[in-house]
This record gives structure tokens, sequence and C-alpha cells, in this order.
């Protein structure tokens, strides 16, 4: 008989274990750490599972993120390169995350931060005056499902959206796709708020750091929802100071959570969310691992299927 091994962390564990077992019914499933004979387990679907959990694992065909990043995945002591890694591909992600990038952008437009201070000093600030948002180029750094989702929804409130990838491919009408280190000095000259949505790989950790800072034009609204390891922290409050960003919002941290006594916390140009920005839905989660399971024992290869020399 096959099994399926689940491992989620946090909160929303039971709904998604349960949307698991009801989207796959016909599989015996069990829930780390009741593995059950080891033999018996052919497929994992995971979220941060712990450092033994793949131990004597001897007969597992592929494992299923419960996440679009897999970088802690990829860095798994106890998981061979051998077995296939299965990552979700939006699972309802793309339209939460285009809502959170959404708010950024707006906050960063309409120069909200400004608004809230001179409110905090019962200050009547009407010289606000931001141009249209055809005048407001966005440059993202990712050119993948959310990547596109987020461009999609900026593109339809007006404005000029590019993505960075290092490949070249087709993106939807309006949305411009830039490649390279040419293509990534551009994206940066251009716009006015630069979002991360890149995979953690090698090539990606550090990428936003005081080098790429200075290759912005001053007063650029940063927005990291990818991965923490992407900024380089120290970097980010001289850049603030020296005015070439202007604000900052952050999904995503070195250290999650975010230690209290962190200087992020209290800057009045950063807001903190606690990786919030675009949990995966359950159900949506649960049916893509489902679809995946089955294209897999089908011999078809399923969406979000990881490139391992890629890291994505
Ligand atoms: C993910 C995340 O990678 O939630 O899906 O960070």
């Amino acid at each position: 008989m096959s099994a399926i091994l689940f491992h989620c962390a946090g909160d929303s564990d039971d709904r998604i274990r349960n949307a698991v077992i009801a989207a796959l019914p016909e599989h015996d499933i069990r829930v780390w750490p009741d593995t059950g004979e080891r033999c018996d387990i052919r497929y994992a679907v995971v979220w941060q599972p712990p450092d033994d959990f793949f131990d004597d694992l001897d007969r597992l065909q592929a494992v299923f993120a419960l996440a679009a990043g897999v970088d802690q995945l990829l860095d798994h002591p106890g998981l061979v390169a051998s077995v296939p890694l299965v990552r979700l591909d939006d699972a309802g992600m793309g339209r939460k995350m285009a809502e959170y990038v959404l708010y950024g952008v707006l906050h960063a437009h309409r120069r909200f931060q400004e608004l809230f201070s001179a409110e905090r000093r019962a200050e009547w600030h009407d010289l606000v005056r931001p141009p249209p948002p055809l005048h407001f180029p966005i440059g993202i750094l990712g050119a993948g499902t959310l990547a596109t989702a987020v461009a999609r929804r900026l593109v339809a409130n007006g404005y000029p959206v590019s993505c960075w990838g290092t490949r070249s491919k087709s993106m939807p009408d309006g949305i411009a796709h830039r490649i390279g280190e040419d293509g990534l000095h551009s994206l940066l000259a251009d716009c006015r708020v630069l979002v991360c949505l890149l995979p953690l790989t090698d090539a990606t950790r550090g990428i936003l750091n005081s080098h790429l800072f200075d290759a912005l034009t001053d007063g650029v609204f940063l927005i990291n929802v990818a991965r923490g390891a992407h900024l380089v922290e120290q970097d980010l409050l001289p850049a603030l100071n020296a005015g070439q960003l202007s604000g900052a919002l952050l999904d995503v941290f070195n250290t999650e959570p975010l230690p209290a006594r962190h200087p992020f916390w209290s800057d009045p140009r950063i807001i903190v969310t606690p990786h919030v920005s675009a949990p995966s839905g359950s159900r949506d989660s649960a049916a893509q691992v489902a679809a995946s399971i089955t294209a897999f024992e089908a011999g078809e290869q399923p969406a979000g299927l990881v490139d391992r020399t890629r890291g994505y």
C-alpha cells in the first residue's frame, strides 16, 4: 500500500491537513510524527518539515511543498536531490499577493506615509499632488506566477509595470519584461516602487543591497514579499537615510518572528507585516497537491515541478 506523509507547522495545520485528506480520499494519509511503516510512504506533503522528517523514507517518490518558495526544502539536510520536488503554483496566492502589493504601491503613490505623519501632528497637509499612475512606474524583480499576478493587477490600476527575470519569456500584454544585467539596471533607473518577488537562490540572496540601491533614482519605495534573505538588512536604514529609498513595506525577514528589539519595528518609514502577504488557501493548496499527485502517477509533469539546477 502506498501512503502520503503530511507535515505542516502552524495555525493552519488542521485546515490544510483536512483539505488534503478530502482531496485525496483514496490515499492513506499519515500525519507526522505517526508515520506507521516508513517503507509504505511514497509521497510527502510538507511545510517546514523537521530535520529527521525524511529519515528512512527509502521509497519516497516525490515531495509536495505547501509553499511557493522551496529554498528551505532545497537546503533540507535529509532530502535527497534525486527525489522530485513540486511547489505550489499560485494556489490562491496570486490574488492575495496582488492585493498586498497594490496596497503598498498605493501607499507610496498617494504618499500615505506623509499624510499619516501630518495627521499625527493634527496638520491639514493638503498639498499632496500625486502624479497619474501612468507616470508612476513599478519594477518587479521576478517574472514567475506570483509576479505575473501582481503585475496584472497593477497594470489594471493604470501603472506601467516591468518584470525582471533571468530568461526571456513571454509576458501577458501590457507587462514589460526585462532580462539580464542591462534589463535590471534600466528597471532600477525607472521605477518608483521596487517589488521583490524572486525565488531565493544563491544568485538572488542579498540582491537588495547598497549596490542595488545606488542604481535607483531617489525616493523609491521598496516592497519585499519574497524572502528575508533577499535583503541585506544593514543596508536598508542607510538607503532610507540617504533618500535613495522613501520607505519600505516588508513582509519577510531574516529572522521570523522579527525580534522585538529589531530597529525595523520602530522606524516610521518601514511598515513591518508578519509574513502574511499571501497565505496559501487550504482548499486551493490541497487541490493542487491532489492534481500534482494524479499527474505524477500518470507519468506527467506536474505544475510547479522544481528545477534544482535553477533553484526554483
Ligand atoms: C511561500 C510562503 O513560499 O508562504 O509560499 O512564503
